[in-house]
């Protein structure tokens, strides 16, 4: 692995761990800039994280040079729903420290679907 991305890797980062291969997990997508992977503990008949290999902790913390990166998320996100046959609609939801149900502190988006959602969320 390159100097830069291990320096870009937080230490004791769980999401950190699977992006470097550390910690497996059933991958559905990846590029050089993000993966996506089965939730561990899934809410929806499909619930797939999609995450950026460089450690960002939340949305809260991420800055002007992470524009096209988060944008990137999004675009994969919906190339996930479509790969997962997600054609009537899925919801995705980024959960944003403590108030917002953030439990692992890497961004992450949800994808969720299979199923039809409710609003407002719990
Ligand atoms: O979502 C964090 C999500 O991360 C939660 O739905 C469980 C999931 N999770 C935690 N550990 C793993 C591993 N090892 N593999 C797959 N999924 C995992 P949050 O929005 O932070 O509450």
């Amino acid at each position: 692995m390159a100097s830069s991305t291990l320096l870009r890797m937080a230490a004791d980062c769980i999401f950190c761990r699977i992006a470097a291969g550390t910690i497996p997990s059933t991958k559905v997508f990846e590029d050089e800039r993000v993966l996506a992977f089965r939730d561990l503990h899934p809410v929806a008949p499909t619930h797939v994280l999609v995450i950026p290999k460089e450690h960002i902790a939340s949305t809260a913390h991420a800055v002007e040079t992470h524009e096209a990166l988060l944008g990137h998320l999004l675009l994969v996100a919906a190339k996930v729903a479509e790969q997962e046959g997600l054609a009537k609609g899925f919801r995705v939801v980024t959960n944003t420290g403590a108030d917002g149900g953030q439990t692992v502190d890497h961004l992450h988006l949800h994808v969720l679907g299979g199923r039809s959602m409710t609003w407002p969320p719990g």
